[in-house]
């Protein structure tokens, strides 16, 4: 049988940048991978998703944030590639709606740089945005986009180049573990190793059924738009990522115009998507969904939804709280489990690599996990 010291599996956002940290670590790494390598089934493509370092979820994820730009410098740096852009990023919605009250919350206490802005100046700023005169904004020059699909490259190649040894479209039927060993099925054999790092996306709910976290996976879909009168006013020296509350409990987000003329402005509603599975998921779009998009924009951003090009369905892993679930197994000690992101995890990537080989090599990290206990659902937890 194979032996290494630890395996990965689910090479997409989270365990690509676990083998990356972990084979940087000096480890003998085994990544698994049930599709291809950045592939389009799970919850990492779709060309961008946000960066951003106020955040209304919760102030206790800016050091988190804070890691993970840093980390990201690196990644860019060492493969190579363009994996950030910070074009800015506005947070619009009226002065108490969670968004703003909650971005402007972890701006104050950990001294973010940020802009509070109102109606008239968001407008004048940005004159593709036409906020309402009670809503306002919160801008933040830090916040931007990152590229999904080249950011799992980018730790691919370096887990590889590091010696990790990477097998895509193998996956996994089983996983068991000992005092003293992990032991991983597949339909090409059986691998063992000494700690074992399980990073599922929407497969959460069957890899790791004995959490007994109560997951809900939800179907998403990402629109691709030609503005009216094509994408140069949108380009990200003029056009700022934005997420927008309004009416209350209804988020939309939105990106400038990458990758040319053909390339269009991405945008999406932020939760409300219909529960699903990976195996059941209707990845057609339906010509309703795409009419309540362009129309839940035409007051807010007029023109944006000029031409729809194409969409993307992907998937959310939510948790009740919508806080990740990041730590060691409670039943297995010596397996380390990263899950639930709830849609707005792709931001920490690289900070979730560090943590995840901290936790699989000494079961310790520095970096605070109060918020993503696996533990917290059970009834025995206080
Ligand atoms: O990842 O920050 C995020 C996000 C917000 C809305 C949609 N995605």
């Amino acid at each position: 049988m194979e032996t290494y010291d630890v395996i990965v599996i689910g090479l997409g956002g989270m365990g690509s940048a676990a083998a990356h940290h972990l084979a940087a670590r000096g480890r003998r790494v085994l990544g698994l991978e049930r599709f291809g390598p950045a592939h389009d089934q799970g919850a990492s493509h779709g060309g961008s998703r946000i960066t951003r370092q106020t955040y209304f979820e919760d102030p206790a994820y800016v050091p988190l944030l804070l890691r993970s730009y840093e980390l990201w410098a690196a990644l860019e740096r060492d493969s190579g590639r363009d994996l950030m852009d910070l074009c800015g990023g506005i947070m619009i919605g009226s002065p108490d709606s969670l968004t703003v009250a909650g971005s402007r919350r972890s701006s104050e206490q950990w001294g973010l740089p940020h802009e509070m802005l109102d109606a008239a100046e968001i407008r004048r700023r940005f004159p593709n945005l036409r906020p309402q005169p009670h809503e306002v904004g919160l801008y933040e020059r830090k916040a931007g986009l990152v590229r999904p699909e080249e950011t799992v490259r980018a730790n691919l190649d370096r887990a590889s180049a590091l010696g990790a040894s990477l097998r895509f479209e193998e996956p996994v039927t089983e996983w068991t573990s000992s005092s003293s060993a992990v032991q991983v099925r597949t339909a090409r054999g059986t691998y063992s190793a000494g700690a074992l790092v399980i990073c599922p996306g929407p497969w959460a709910p069957s890899l790791l059924a004995d959490l007994g976290i109560p997951f809900s996976v939800e179907r998403q879909v990402q629109f691709f738009f030609q503005p009216v009168g094509g994408v140069s006013a949108y380009l990200p020296d003029r056009q700022p990522i934005f997420i927008w509350e309004g009416p209350p409990e209804t988020q939309v987000y939105g990106f400038p115009a990458l990758d040319g003329p053909s390339g269009g402005v991405k945008v999406a509603f932020f939760r409300g998507g219909e529960v699903t599975t990976p195996e059941t998921i209707d990845r057609s779009i339906r010509p309703d969904e795409i009419a309540a998009v362009a129309a839940h924009l035409a007051d807010r951003v007029p023109g944006v939804a000029g031409t729809y090009l194409r969409g993307k369905t992907c998937m959310y892993t939510n948790t009740l709280d919508t806080h990740f679930v990041i730590g060691r197994h409670p039943g297995h000690a010596n397996v380390t489990v990263a899950c639930g992101f709830s849609g707005h995890g792709f931001k920490f990537v690289p900070v979730v690599g560090e943590i995840l080989a901290d936790l699989a090599l000494t079961g310790a990290t520095r970096h605070p996990l109060g918020l993503f206990d696996p533990r917290r659902f059970s009834d025995a937890h206080p």
